[in-house]
């Protein structure tokens, strides 16, 4: 507890010198104790999207993925109730199910076979005492949500309000319909960096024109920072015009979301390498699929783009203090066949390539920033405004816990 309180203290010292507007010190990007810190503290207390409702559609279905060093399962019970649980056994620990998506009515413990209910509720443990009570060795609960066929967790025992993200986001994406899809492509991708700079990275564009070709095309990579000021488009003339059509776009934001819908470039209605959709069956068929990008994002480790004929999701998970995994999935219309209605190369092609090229990136940022010559530099308030909202937003939550712990008595 001593070493933990000065560690806090520590960080707590660390961030109060840190100049404002500037990128973080070198600690926080490759520091073991920080990276733990962060595991705690901030994924183990944040809301976090793991993909979509469809891929647990029917009872039984689960999706299983580590958040961290945390195991963690979202399963629908056979009453057709979504509930999340930590996937390690309560036993000695062992994860139960592999990570992935799969069917299960019951989840048996590889190990010593410790079986569970879809309640999570302990139903078998073979040669334990008579007297053995298997109530209080359920599967340890975590939160579950969803937002009009998204699919969000969050592993505290409080965790923050989701009231305001759900009510305000869910009429946005609504028109998507993400509840009559399906999950058509996904890729993982590890990265040699830590999951700040894979953030900081994929919170700004002040590098997407010179270092993503295929994504300029449609994107406005020359917008403001928040995407919603552009020299090229007129960002209020298309919101307003979108709002006519029914699809609400004006931006919203809490603390730690963000959603709105903003224009693509002249002449494009898709995030792909023609700028045109890639899809025949739309998801959302309003103005003929032409809706430009509806993007919500989350701190600490998100952003999807839902464009009329597929959506796409980003988390960033960390592995170790300078190794994360981005984890993709794109969702097209349940109905679209594939080599038919759509390819899944050309669905995925600009994001892909956008994703590897944003790893060399990380990874030259990765290297720079454990140099002893190092130093926090300035961001650009035009470009990176995203990234300046995401460091100051970790700042925040980083004091926030430190001043709860050290207030908590030992
Ligand atoms: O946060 C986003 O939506 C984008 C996607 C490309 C780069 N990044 C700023
Ligand atoms: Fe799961 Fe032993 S660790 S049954
Ligand atoms: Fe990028």
């Amino acid at each position: 507890m001593l070493d933990q309180q000065a560690t806090f203290a520590q960080i707590g010292d660390l961030l109060e010198r840190r100049r404002p507007g500037h990128s973080l010190p070198g600690a926080f990007y490759n520091d073991p104790a920080i990276f733990d810190f962060d595991l705690r503290e901030i994924f183990g207390r944040s809301w976090l999207m793991v993909g979509f409702e469809v891929e647990v559609a029917a009872p039984g279905s689960y999706l299983a993925l580590t958040i961290g060093r945390s195991p963690i399962v979202v399963w629908r019970g056979m009453d057709g109730v979504l509930r999340g649980f930590f996937n390690s056994c309560r036993h000695r620990g062992a994860q139960i199910l592999p990570d992935g998506c799969g069917t299960a009515e019951r989840m048996m413990c590889p190990y010593h076979q410790w079986m569970y209910d879809d309640h999570g509720a302990l139903r078998g443990a073979g040669r334990m005492p008579r007297d053995f009570d298997k109530s209080e060795h359920g599967l340890k609960p975590i939160h579950v949500r969803t937002v009009a066929g998204t699919l969000y967790v969050c592993l505290a025992d409080d965790a923050p309000d989701f009231t305001a993200f759900h009510d305000k986001v869910a009429p946005m994406l609504a028109p998507h319909d993400m509840l009559n899809a399906k999950v058509a492509a996904q890729a993982t991708l590890v990265e040699r960096g830590n999951w700040k700079l894979v953030m900081e990275n994929a919170r700004e564009c002040y590098h997407c024109s010179a270092r993503h070709p295929e994504l300029s095309v449609s994107f406005p990579t020359d917008a403001r920072g928040n995407f919603l000021s552009s020299e090229r488009v007129n960002i209020q003339n298309f919101q307003e015009r979108m709002e006519a059509l029914g699809l609400p776009s004006a931006p919203v934001e809490g603390a730690w979301w963000q959603a709105s819908r903003f224009a693509l470039r002249e002449g494009n209605a898709s995030i792909t390498l023609d700028g045109q959709p890639c899809v025949r069956k739309p998801m959302c068929a309003i103005n003929g699929g032409d809706v430009g990008s509806m993007r919500w994002a989350l701190e600490p480790h998100s952003f999807c783009h839902a464009l009329g004929d597929f959506t796409f999701m980003f988390i960033a998970l960390p592995v170790a203090p300078e190794e994360t995994i981005v984890l993709a999935k794109w969702l097209v219309h349940k109905d679209a066949v594939e080599g038919v209605d759509y390819t899944v190369d050309d669905l995925v092609n600009v994001w892909n390539e956008t994703n590897l090229q944003d790893r060399d990136l990380v990874e030259t940022n990765q290297r720079g920033v454990n140099s002893l010559g190092y130093q926090p530099g300035p961001y650009s308030e035009i470009s990176e405004s995203l990234a300046i909202r995401f460091v100051d937003w970790y700042a925040a939550q980083v004091k926030a816990q430190i001043a709860a712990q050290l207030a908590s008595p030992i």
